[in-house]
């Protein structure tokens, strides 16, 4: 009989209200949410829970699956280091990791910890407000929802708003345009198409050559012509596998301890040191070797113009030796930015891909594109290119961009938008003053950019986890950083930009040069991770200097 009725009632029952009310927010599941889900959840005991707009971990990797997308850091470094087990148990198959083992890892990570449960996808905050009286962040959702935590910890990827240049007519294209970093998943087909790809950075550098192996032709619109070294990827043998093995802890420590966390060290040499027949020799065997560690074989290739005088040239050159036609080779090499000063692409046969019949490349620096027709692209000087498909390899309105989709409001309704109106202010790229128990994982003014992601992910992750377990020790509410201390960190910031030639790249994202109307301020803190990892752990060890806690 009370089986019965219980019955009864359960059928009547409305279903199961979601929980609404949390310790911590976390919005984003690609490498940051998944483990400050980890470390608030599964280490501190905190009911936590992650708000995720795709429909599967990955965050950046989620949407950026354009052809050829695949990550510039190489594999073994490209992964957590927290947990000694999954480092040994995961095997990555390639140098570097194409798009969709990048999502499998990640998707391994938060089976292995039992995330999924704690992630809710396919959920876009629409707005996050600091509620005072209450000491709680107050969230809502695309689909209505309402949820409130205490903490608000934000995991949104430096590189996640889509930068779509706004182009006169793109409405009345009767082909298809689709952006890099929104790329659909069922993938486009290139096939007997004529394709026009618009820009070339590190994405365009990537997806060119795949693109042209299937488009009818490909008309490359470049800008601003760019460095690329090699990247030389290829499976991993059995005997990295076993150097791996035998060595991760310490490539790890070299991790945690060069100021750009990758597992190499920057040479002490400088330029100078060196004879140019030496010079020319490291170069050729850098550029053998492949990757990012071009930019580590001198110490001052970022410091010095005239020692980066020597790398640009050589690249240049390199340029001029692979591209056959002479035209298309000097429009490559005319690079008008020092090596490395925009992000550094690598890639797999970008100036080979011009030596193909189907590839064109036009420069529309000295022509500029005039707008978008229902056929095609048209430039400045009145010259049609015919096209079905173009692809915006446009970059991102990076850094700032994904924060402020947020919506967020601090303390009196305060907007991020508006305290940021002259551009980001905040304390070590993780606190705003205003806005009170909200961090950013890597936001602007931390190394992020700079340095491999996941190093830096990390130890932002382990310093707010860190923080949140002591406020909770001392019984501690809140915790918000000053006016003064983002003053001293915004001239921090300048000061080490300023160190290096990086400002030189005046057209740059670091700067946040490439969207119309965004406030010029060099973003990230160039004064390498170690350095960073050395000042955050000084503030908390000296009581969470610049940040009041009560
Ligand atoms: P980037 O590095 O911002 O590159 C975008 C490219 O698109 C770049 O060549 C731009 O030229 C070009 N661009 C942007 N708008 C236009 C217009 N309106 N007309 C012509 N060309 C244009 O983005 P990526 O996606 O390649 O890379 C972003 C990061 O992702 C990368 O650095 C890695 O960290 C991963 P410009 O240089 O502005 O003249």
């Amino acid at each position: 009989m009370a089986t019965a009725k219980a019955a009864k009632k359960g059928a009547r029952r409305a279903p199961a209200r979601k929980q609404q009310a949390f310790d911590a927010i976390i919005v984003g599941a690609g490498f940051s949410g998944l483990y400050q889900l980890h470390c608030l959840r599964d280490r501190l005991d905190l009911s936590a829970v992650v708000l995720e707009a795709g429909d599967g971990v990955g965050g950046t990797w989620y949407w950026n699956l354009y052809p050829g997308a695949r990550c510039d850091s190489e594999s073994h470094s490209y992964c957590f280091t927290f947990d000694d087990k999954l480092l040994s148990e995961w095997q990555w198959s390639e140098r570097y990791p194409g798009h969709a083992e990048v999502r499998r890892y990640l998707d391994h990570v938060a089976d292995r910890f039992d995330l999924k449960r704690s992630i809710r996808f396919g959920t876009r905050v629409t707005g996050a407000t600091y509620d005072e009286a209450a000491n709680r962040w107050q969230v809502t959702t695309e689909g209505g929802d309402k949820l409130t935590a205490k903490f608000l910890i934000t995991a949104v990827g430096c590189l996640s708003t889509a930068n779509v240049p706004a182009i006169p007519g793109l409405h009345s294209f009767k082909g298809r345009w689709v952006h890099t970093g929104q790329w659909p998943h069922e993938g486009v087909d290139f096939t007997g198409k004529r394709v026009g790809q618009i820009g070339t950075g590190s994405t365009g550098i990537q997806s060119a050559p795949v693109i042209a192996e299937t488009a009818k032709h490909l008309t490359v619109f470049q800008r601003t012509a760019n460095y690329s070294v090699p990247a030389r990827n290829a499976p991993l043998t059995p005997e990295f596998r076993h150097y791996l093995r035998e060595n991760y802890p310490e490539l790890v420590r070299i991790m945690r301890k060069t100021p750009n966390g990758h597992p190499f060290v920057i040479e002490r040499r400088l330029v100078a040191d060196v004879t140019p027949v030496e010079r020319q020799a490291i170069y050729e065997a850098a550029w053998e070797k492949g990757g990012l560690q071009f930019r580590a074989t001198f110490h001052d290739l970022l410091l010095d113009k005239a020692a980066n005088d020597t790398a640009a040239e050589f690249i240049k050159n390199k340029i001029r030796t692979i591209v056959k036609d002479k035209a298309t080779a000097e429009k490559l090499a005319d690079i008008d930015h020092p090596y490395a000063a925009k992000r550094p692409p690598i890639d797999t046969d970008y100036f080979e891909a011009f030596n193909r019949d189907n590839v064109t490349l036009v420069d529309v620096r000295a022509d500029p594109i005039e707008a978008i027709t229902p056929g095609g692209l048209r430039t400045r000087s009145g010259k049609e290119y015919p096209l079905d498909i173009i692809v915006f390899a446009t970059g991102f309105d990076a850094m700032t961009g994904p924060l402020l989709a947020l919506n967020i409001r601090g303390r009196e309704g305060l907007a991020l938008a508006d305290a940021w109106k002259a551009g980001p202010r905040n304390y070590l790229g993780l606190q705003v003053a205003g806005f009170p128990n909200l961090f950013t994982i890597t936001g602007p003014g931390s190394p992020s950019v700079l340095c491999n992601m996941p190093v830096a992910i990390e130890q932002h992750v382990e310093w707010i986890t860190d923080c949140i377990a002591e406020m909770r020790a001392k019984r501690l509410q809140r915790i918000e950083t000053t006016d003064a201390a983002m003053d001293g960190w915004v001239q921090e910031v300048n000061r080490a930009a300023n160190a290096t030639l990086l400002p030189q790249a005046h057209h740059s994202w670091y700067l946040g040069a490439n969207v119309p109307g965004k406030p010029r301020v060099f973003m990230p803190y160039a004064g390498g991770m170690a350095r960073y990892r050395d000042l955050c752990a000084g503030i908390a060890a000296r009581g969470y200097e610049g940040f009041v806690l009560s």
